[in-house]
């Protein structure tokens, strides 16, 4: 989506900026029953793998009611906790919108849920990778803060036409962030939190590359999103984090016009290596091999 092209016009049902009702009275029981069996899978397997601000924020959104939460109910306590909002939308929303919606902390959620034959892959993100993905880390103040400020940048790469720099720091952190803590490594990536397989393999597959977080050198980086990914990130806290966006873009921008992207299965100089991976499931054709 360049600059200058129009944003699309929003399907019909849904507000200028996209969004709809979430109408949870129109869940139907098994669609509940999906998400009941997707939560209850999650988070036998989080404890130990999910970082502390996730599992608190797991519960401080309660959300384990059994069934779709209702976004109003949610509501109250995120906003009490961060000024966040979960709005609905019918599902991936043009980059502009989405980063009005970040940079306003308003967080856009698939209103619509898997079918139980697709419990564990989907291309586009439902309401379990949205709501159980990423809106519990929205309760930590520090993440808050760094999806605001994602959300603003956003809009700036816009603009410069430079949104696919950006879109990498987006899913090298707040899809598929691994943070360093003394017990070792933690999710807190959304597209890694809510896969059962994904949770696993992330953190302890031999293949994947896990490297230092580093703002630049992630933003050359390619990713897959059809896939497991080949490289993960590690941050050192989410202040670290918050504080990487606080620097000026401009000169990053700059740079990063003149320099080639880094192969995503290749260390580069100046990496910092937590894991050498082997490159094997990637090797091996992946998921269409392993199905
Ligand atoms: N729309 N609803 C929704 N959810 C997303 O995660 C999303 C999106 N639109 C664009 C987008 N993500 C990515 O391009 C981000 O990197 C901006
Ligand atoms: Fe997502």
């Amino acid at each position: 989506m360049s600059a200058d092209s129009p944003t699309p016009t929003p399907p019909p049902g849904a507000r200028s900026d996209w969004t709809i009702d979430q109408d949870w009275q129109a869940y139907s029981q098994s669609e509940h029953d999906v998400w009941t069996t997707l939560y209850e899978r999650q988070t036998k397997l989080l404890p130990g793998r999910a970082c502390n601000a996730f599992l608190k924020g797991l519960d401080a959104l309660d959300l384990h009611r059994g069934g779709i939460p209702e976004f109003s109910r949610i509501n109250e306590e995120l906003n009490r906790l961060t000024g966040w909002s979960v709005v609905a939308v019918p599902g991936l929303v043009p980059d502009e919108v989405f980063f009005e919606h970040l940079a306003n902390r308003r967080f856009p959620a698939g209103r619509f849920i898997r079918k139980p034959d697709e419990l564990d892959y989907l291309q586009e993100p439902d309401v379990f990778h949205d709501v159980f993905g990423h809106v519990p880390m929205l309760t930590d103040p520090t993440f808050a803060d760094y999806m605001q400020a994602y959300g603003q940048g956003g809009m700036r790469a816009l603009g410069r036409g430079q949104l696919h720099n950006l879109a990498r720091l987006y899913w090298y952190t707040v899809e598929f962030g691994l943070l360093e803590t003394s017990e070792g490594l933690r999710i807190y990536g959304a597209g890694i939190v809510s896969s059962r397989a994904e949770s696993i393999f992330a953190l302890n597959d031999p293949s994947p590359n896990r490297l230092g977080f580093d703002l630049e050198r992630v933003m050359r980086t390619p990713y897959r999103i059809d896939d497991f990914q080949q490289v993960y990130f590690v941050i050192p806290s989410l202040k670290a984090l918050l504080n990487a966006t606080l620097q000026d873009f401009e000169p990053i921008y700059q740079r990063l016009t003149q320099a080639p992207d880094i192969d995503i299965d290749v260390m580069a100089p100046g990496d910092r290596v937590f894991t050498c991976g082997t490159q094997a499931y990637a090797m091996a054709g992946g998921r269409l091999a392993s199905a």
